[in-house]
């Protein structure tokens, strides 16, 4: 069963195809993969996600364990760095709250999250910018499970800010209590990525 529960996207001001755009973006229909490095392969029964403090473990799940949280779908446009903009785009995934929940905890540790995922990729994030449905970690893209080069078995999915930051093959969250630079950003895009500021690149407002 799958129970939807408030996944809010940014809220649309109205349906103009204009307002969806983000400045300095175009729509796109089809799904460009944009990957720094090789797809990654994670065989189900050696995945796991897990969820660290400071180096300690504070949570860890098995395919298995994942799969059996409560489900979220989503419908959303995703906004690319390389200025796509794709509409409506549908995923299942868990919703980071619930991940907490699932995890034993009220509210973050911290204010903010490394995210890792396979191949070395890493993304930060405020909690901020997790919470109250604005996030998710991904397995199901348009009715089926995510493809390898789309970031399968499970991807961060934050639609609110540029694409880079939904990390493709998630395997560690990792709480920190200061924001420090994931891989793009600290090779000069912007620390957090919203595509309505134009935040591209470090120095942008
Ligand atoms: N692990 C990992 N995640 C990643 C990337 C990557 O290179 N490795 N690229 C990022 C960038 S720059 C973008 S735009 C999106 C692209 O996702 P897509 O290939 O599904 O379109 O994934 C993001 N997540
Ligand atoms: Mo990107």
């Amino acid at each position: 069963m799958v129970v939807t529960r408030g996944f809010r996207g940014r809220p649309r001001a109205d349906d103009t195809t204009r307002s969806r755009v983000p400045p300095g973006q175009y729509v796109t229909t089809d799904f460009p993969v944009l990957t720094a490095g090789p797809t990654q392969h994670t065989a189900l029964d050696d995945w796991t996600l897990s969820m660290q403090l400071a180096g300690r473990l504070l949570a860890q799940w098995s395919w298995r364990e994942f799969e059996a949280l409560p489900q979220t779908d989503i419908t959303t446009d995703i906004h690319c760095v390389t200025k796509w903009t794709k509409f409506d785009t549908r995923w299942r995934g868990v919703s980071f709250d619930d991940l907490l929940r699932a995890a034993g905890l009220d509210r973050a540790p911290t204010g903010f999250v490394m995210v890792h995922g396979d191949g070395g990729y890493s993304a930060n994030l405020p909690i901020a910018d997790l919470i109250d449905g604005k996030a998710m970690v991904a397995t199901h893209f348009d009715g089926l499970p995510i493809s390898p080069s789309h970031g399968g078995p499970a991807r961060l999915l934050v639609p609110h800010l540029y694409f880079w930051k939904s990390a493709k093959w998630v395997r560690r969250i990792a709480f920190r209590e200061q924001d420090s630079p994931g891989f793009w950003e600290s090779l000069g895009y912007h620390i957090r990525g919203d595509p309505w500021r134009e935040q591209r690149y470090d120095g942008d407002s």
